[in-house]
């Protein structure tokens, strides 16, 4: 019996063998390769992405842009009047709060991430604080809730794709609706033609395909809202899926055995490579195991695009033969690091235990 009975929530498996239906999910919804942690900025396509329901089918001239709520004056904006606003441009790291899960034991039957899903795009839109501001926010507001033309059915219930963020948060000045990735109009699994990007919060809150923004004076529970909870059991009560917790990731060194992935490498000096992010303030470090997470050396952090978006590290590693773990744990300014086993939860969110890549250092 690889799956456990469903109780009232999320179906848990012990069996290393996926089960079709997450199969089903990991094609549809491709991780960013680790070896792309080279570039600083994620080629489209190499971008992971993340899509719950189908990937709506949008006429441009028809979509619009609605603002309503607890405002002033209700907006409705047309793909050109967004695109005619002012503009900015930011790099900004995404990752999803799945990242992890199915390295979880038992492991959650959702999305099976390993360790891909991040990526970090170059992302030019309008500031939403400008076009809230323009709106009128009334008093009692609390929330703002993001809509997006996806649609589909989850314990029976069918509603289109919605997530909220608290209104402090919504008002900050990082918080894009935009239009455009890497320097091109969204493409389509992106969120063609608007999406949301909230920097430093994990990536289901970003709504794409975007098309209702509504100002709430009730905390939200619809959409997608609920299943971003963190809980030790499903009667526990939990918190809610938030800010990126501090993760670093390296590029597996050497060549990788097609099936496994266990990396070969010569004996000598190599440079360690990765990135690093964090949702929670500024990254203060990066250590690197070569034993399974036993000692740690200190890696050197590089400079990042922007103050949301990942940073370079680098280390250098005197390879002898002989066999190895490699690890790298992170932390931050907020007082987190890196848990080394995992923290598990019922849902598999937020998992940023260390990542473990298996080396034979050979002649
Ligand atoms: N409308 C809509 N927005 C969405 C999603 C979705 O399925 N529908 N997926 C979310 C999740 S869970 C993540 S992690 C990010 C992924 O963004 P990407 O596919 O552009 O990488 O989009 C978010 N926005
Ligand atoms: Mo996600």
């Amino acid at each position: 019996m690889p799956v456990s009975p469903r109780r009232s929530g999320t179906i848990h498996s012990d069996s290393p063998l996926v089960t079709p239906e997450e199969l089903g999910l990991a094609v549809r919804n491709h991780g960013t390769p680790l070896e792309a942690l080279r570039y600083s900025v994620t080629p489209i396509g190499m971008h992971y992405t993340l899509c719950h329901y189908d990937i709506p089918d949008v006429d441009p001239r028809r979509w619009s842009l609605e603002v309503e709520g607890r405002v002033r004056h209700r907006l409705v904006l047309s793909l050109e009047a967004l695109q005619a606003r002012p503009t900015m441009t930011l790099s900004v790291t995404l990752e999803c709060a799945g990242n992890g899960r199915a390295l979880l034991s038992p492991r959650p039957i959702s999305q099976p991430w390993v360790l891909e899903a991040v990526g970090t795009a170059v992302w030019t839109g309008t500031p939403l604080w400008t076009l809230l501001g323009e709106a009128g926010i009334l008093a009692g507001a609390i929330e703002v809730v993001f809509t997006g033309l996806d649609r589909g059915v989850r314990d029976g219930h069918e509603h289109a794709y919605a997530f909220s963020l608290p209104l402090g948060e919504a008002l900050r000045e990082d918080v894009i609706l935009a239009h455009t990735m890497n320097g091109q109009p969204l493409p389509p699994q992106h969120g063609f033609p608007l999406r949301l990007v909230a920097p430093g919060w994990y990536g289901m809150v970003s709504v794409k395909w975007l098309t209702g923004i509504t100002v709430v004076a009730e905390p939200f529970r619809g959409g997608e809202q609920e299943v971003y909870w963190i809980k030790q059991s499903e009667e526990d009560e939990g918190v809610p899926v938030t800010r990126m917790m501090v993760r670093s990731l390296m590029v597996p060194p050497g060549i990788p055995d097609f099936l496994t992935r266990r990396r070969f490498l010569a004996p000598g000096r190599h440079i360690v490579t990765g990135r690093v992010w964090s949702g929670h303030g500024a990254v203060r470090s990066v250590d690197v195991s070569v034993d399974g997470a036993k000692t740690w050396h200190p890696a050197e952090l590089g400079a990042a695009e922007s103050p949301v978006a990942w940073r370079p590290w680098s280390h250098v590693w005197l390879a002898e033969p002989g066999e190895y773990e490699l690890c790298c744990r992170a932390s931050d300014d907020s007082g987190h690091t890196q848990p080394i086993t995992q923290n598990w939860n019922v849902r598999g969110m937020a998992n940023n235990a260390v990542q473990r890549v298996w080396v034979s250092v050979v002649a």
